[in-house]
C-alpha cells in the first residue's frame, strides 16, 4: 500500500482532537499536523476544511473528514490493527459492537459530568457533579470492564474502546492532583468501580494516550480557562 499523505489540524489541548492522536501513535501512521489557534477566530481558509470550526479535522490522501469519532473509526478501519477487528473476522461484529457500546455509554452517560463539575459555580454543585460521575461509572462502566486486563475486553493492547475514551480518562487521572477537581473522586472510583479504577490506571500511563498530552501544561490551561470564564 503507498503511503498515505496525512494531515491533523487539532489543538493540543482538544480532548476530542486527542483521540485522533491516539489513534495515530497506536497506528504508528506518520503524519503532519497543523495547530489551529482556538483562541481566535476561525481563518476563512480553516472555514473551508471544517465549515463548523471545530477540530480535530483530517486530510486523507486529500480528502476532509472531520468529527473526531469518525476520523478515529476511519483510521482504524482503514489500517485493520488490534485496535479494531474487521467486522468479517470471526466475533467481529460483536466486538465492534461491544466497543460502540463501551464508547457511547461512556460519552453519553459519565463523561459529562467531569465538565459540569468543572464549570460549577459553587462547591455543593462540584460535589453533585462528581457524585453523579461515580454513581454513573459504577452503574454503567464498571459491569463492561470486568474482563479488562488491563484493555477494554482482555486485550493487552489499547482498543479502539480507549483510543476514543483515553483522552478524557487521562484528565480524569491527573487533574484532581492540581487542586481542578475534587482529589477523592478518583479515591472514590477506586473502592466503588475497583476494574474501572485499574482501567483508567493503564490507560492514562499508555505512551499513546500521553503522546501530545503534558498534565503540568493542561493545569496550567484549564486553571487560565476557568479563571477567565469565572470572571467573565
Ligand atoms: N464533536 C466534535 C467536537 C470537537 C470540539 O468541540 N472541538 C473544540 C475544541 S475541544 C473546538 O474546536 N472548538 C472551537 C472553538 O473553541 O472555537 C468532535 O468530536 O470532533
Amino acid at each position: 500500500m503507498a503511503t498515505p499523505k496525512i494531515k491533523l489540524y487539532t489543538n493540543h489541548g482538544c480532548p476530542w482532537a486527542h483521540r485522533a492522536h491516539i489513534a495515530l501513535a497506536e497506528l504508528q501512521l506518520p503524519f503532519e499536523e497543523e495547530i489551529i489557534d482556538l483562541a481566535v477566530p476561525r481563518t476563512p481558509e480553516y472555514l473551508k476544511i471544517n465549515p463548523r470550526g471545530l477540530v480535530p479535522a483530517l486530510e486523507f490522501n486529500g480528502e476532509i473528514l472531520t468529527e473526531s469519532a469518525i476520523i478515529s473509526n476511519f483510521l482504524a478501519n482503514e489500517f485493520p490493527s488490534h485496535l479494531l477487528p474487521v467486522s468479517n473476522a470471526p466475533g467481529g461484529a460483536l466486538l465492534r459492537a461491544k466497543i460502540d457500546f463501551f464508547v457511547d455509554t461512556f460519552i453519553s452517560k459519565v463523561n459529562s459530568n467531569f465538565f459540569k463539575a468543572q464549570y460549577a459555580k459553587t462547591d455543593d454543585e462540584v460535589e453533585g457533579f462528581v457524585k453523579e460521575y461515580v454513581e454513573a461509572v459504577v452503574k454503567e462502566i464498571e459491569p463492561l470492564l470486568i474482563n479488562a486486563t488491563p484493555f477494554f475486553n482482555g486485550s493487552d493492547k489499547l482498543t479502539q474502546a480507549e483510543v476514543l475514551t483515553g483522552s478524557f480518562i487521562v484528565r480524569l487521572f491527573t487533574l484532581p492532583k492540581y487542586g481542578l477537581f475534587p482529589e477523592h473522586i478518583l479515591t472514590d472510583l477506586s473502592t466503588k468501580a475497583p476494574y474501572f479504577y485499574r482501567w483508567g490506571q493503564a490507560v492514562s500511563k499508555h505512551p499513546s494516550v500521553l503522546v501530545i498530552y503534558d498534565e503540568k501544561v493542561m493545569a496550567a490551561k484549564t486553571r487560565e480557562r476557568l479563571a477567565k470564564l469565572r470572571a467573565a
